[in-house]
C-alpha cells in the first residue's frame, strides 16, 4: 500500500473518530468540552462544537448554539459556563457563582466566537439555517451590544476575570494579577488537579485570585454598572477585540442575508477597528493587553496577538512575528513567545499549543492571502493524526496535554484541519 492510501484512510479514521468523540461528549442538546474535566456546557467551546457537528449534522449543530443562547441574560449577557445539571466534579459549579440567568450559570462570558461559527454553518446550508438565524440574529445582537455598552477602554473590548478571555493563566494577566490580594478568599478544594498533572494547570497563586474576582463580582449581584464602579480587574485584550471584531464583521454578513438593517453594526465594526490598533505595542512587534487600571501593557506577545488577520486587519510586522514565533518550536502556534522566560511549554496558557486558536489565526492568514494559513492547517492536521484530540499540546514535540477527547479538537478536525473538511 503507497503512503498517500494510508495516510488517506488514517484521514477517513480520524474523521470516524472525531465524530465519536463529538457523539461521546453530546449531553443532548448541548456538549460538554471533555467529560471528567468540564462537565457543563462552555461557551467557546460550545460554539466549535456548534460548527464540528455542523460538519455531519446541521441541525445539531443550531440546535447546540440554541441552547447556549437560552442561558443569555436580560441584559444581553451570554454566560462562559451554563450548569444544566449539578456535578462535583468540576470547581467552582452554580452555589460558587450564583449567575442571575435563566439557567444556573457563571457570572461572566468567554470570547464571543459563536456568529462566526454560525455563519460557516449558514453557509452548508442557507435554506436550514436562515429559519435558525431569523431565531438567533437578535439574540446576538444583543450580547454583542452588551460588550459595546459595558467594556470598552478606549475603543478595545476588556476582560474583568482571566477565565473570560479563555486563556486562563497568560501572560497578559500577570500585572493586573500582581495588583490583587486575595485577602478572605476562603479555602476551597480544586477538582481540576485531581483530572490533569498540576503541572499543565494554573497554580494556586492564580486560583486563589480568580476566586477572590469571581467573589467580588458576585457581592455586587453581577450588576455591570456596580462591578464596572469598583473594579479591580480589567484589561484591554486581543482575544475579546478581534474576536468581537470578527464576530460583528460575521453577524452583518448574517443580518444583510436575512434583510435586516446592520448599519448598527456597521458603526460598531469602526469604532472595533480603532480599538484594536490601540493595542499594538511597537516593543513586542504585536498586539498586547493593557491594564486599564494602571495603564501597563503586559508585554505578551501571545497566540491572541496573532487573531488580527482573523478580525480582518493586516500587518507586516506581526507577519514578522509570527514567522520568528514559529521557528521557534516544532508544533505551534504557542500560546505565549518561546523566547520569553515565562514560555513554560506545557502549563496552560503560558506555552501550549491550542487547535482552535490555530484554526482562527490559520483561517485569518489565509483570508489575508499568506501562505502561511494553509501551512498551519497542515501543521495541525499532522499534530492532531500524531496525537489525538488532545485539549492543548506542546509546542515544542506535539505531545499531548491537558483533558483527552476534547469537543473543540474533534470539532476543528471536522470543520477545518482535516484534508476533507468542508468549512474554510
Ligand atoms: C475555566 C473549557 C474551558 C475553556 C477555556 C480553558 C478552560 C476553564 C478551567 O476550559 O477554562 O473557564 O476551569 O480551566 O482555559 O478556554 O473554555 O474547555
Amino acid at each position: 500500500m503507497n503512503a498517500n492510501a494510508t495516510n488517506s484512510e488514517s484521514v477517513k479514521d480520524l474523521n470516524v473518530q472525531a465524530e465519536q468523540v463529538m457523539r461521546l461528549n453530546d449531553k443532548g442538546g448541548y456538549t460538554v468540552p471533555t467529560e471528567g474535566l468540564y462537565p457543563y456546557q462552555w461557551n467557546w467551546d460550545s460554539a466549535f462544537a456548534a460548527m464540528g457537528f455542523a460538519q455531519f449534522d446541521v441541525a445539531r449543530g443550531w440546535k447546540e448554539l440554541e441552547t447556549l443562547f437560552s442561558g443569555q441574560w436580560e441584559n444581553g449577557m451570554v454566560p462562559h459556563i451554563l450548569f444544566h445539571t449539578d456535578d462535583d466534579r468540576y470547581f467552582p459549579g452554580p452555589d460558587v457563582w450564583q449567575g442571575t440567568g435563566p439557567i444556573p450559570s457563571s457570572g461572566i462570558t468567554q470570547p464571543p466566537v459563536a456568529a462566526t461559527m454560525a455563519r460557516i454553518i449558514h453557509e452548508l446550508d442557507p435554506e436550514a439555517g436562515r429559519e435558525h438565524m431569523e431565531g438567533l440574529f437578535d439574540a446576538m445582537v444583543r450580547w454583542h451590544d452588551w460588550f459595546m455598552k459595558w467594556r470598552l477602554d478606549n475603543q478595545a473590548v476588556c476582560t474583568t476575570h482571566p477565565w473570560e478571555t479563555g486563556r486562563d493563566n497568560a501572560p497578559d494577566w500577570d500585572g493586573a494579577m500582581a495588583q490583587i490580594d486575595p485577602v478572605d478568599v476562603g479555602s476551597y478544594t480544586r477538582r481540576d488537579l485531581s483530572h490533569v498533572d498540576s503541572a499543565m494547570r494554573p497554580k494556586p497563586y492564580d486560583y486563589d485570585r480568580y476566586i477572590w474576582i469571581l467573589k467580588r463580582g458576585r457581592s455586587y449581584g453581577w450588576d455591570d454598572a456596580a462591578m464596572l464602579e469598583n473594579t479591580r480587574f480589567r484589561v484591554a485584550d486581543p482575544t475579546m477585540t478581534f474576536t468581537l471584531l470578527r464576530a460583528q464583521r460575521d453577524l452583518a454578513v448574517l443580518g444583510r442575508a436575512l434583510g435586516r438593517d446592520v448599519s448598527g453594526i456597521e458603526a460598531q465594526i469602526k469604532v472595533l477597528e480603532a480599538g484594536a490598533e490601540t493595542l499594538w505595542n511597537p516593543a513586542i512587534k504585536g498586539y498586547d493587553s493593557r491594564d486599564v487600571l494602571t495603564g501597563e501593557w503586559a508585554g505578551s506577545l501571545s497566540n491572541a496577538s496573532f487573531l488580527a488577520w482573523y478580525a480582518g486587519i493586516d500587518n507586516a510586522e506581526l507577519l514578522e512575528s509570527y514567522r520568528r514565533v514559529m521557528s521557534l518550536v516544532e508544533y505551534g502556534v504557542p500560546s505565549f513567545d518561546p523566547a520569553d522566560e515565562k514560555f513554560d511549554a506545557k502549563r496552560y496558557w503560558r506555552g501550549p499549543t491550542w487547535g482552535m486558536m490555530n484554526m482562527l489565526i490559520g483561517t485569518g492568514l489565509d483570508e489575508m492571502g499568506h501562505a502561511e494559513g494553509e501551512a498551519l492547517r497542515a501543521l495541525t492536521a499532522e499534530l492532531i493524526q500524531a496525537h489525538g484530540f488532545s485539549e492543548y499540546f506542546d509546542p515544542t514535540d506535539g505531545s499531548p496535554a491537558g483533558g483527552k477527547t476534547f469537543t473543540w479538537t474533534a470539532a476543528i478536525w471536522l470543520g477545518w484541519a482535516s484534508p476533507d473538511r468542508s468549512a474554510s
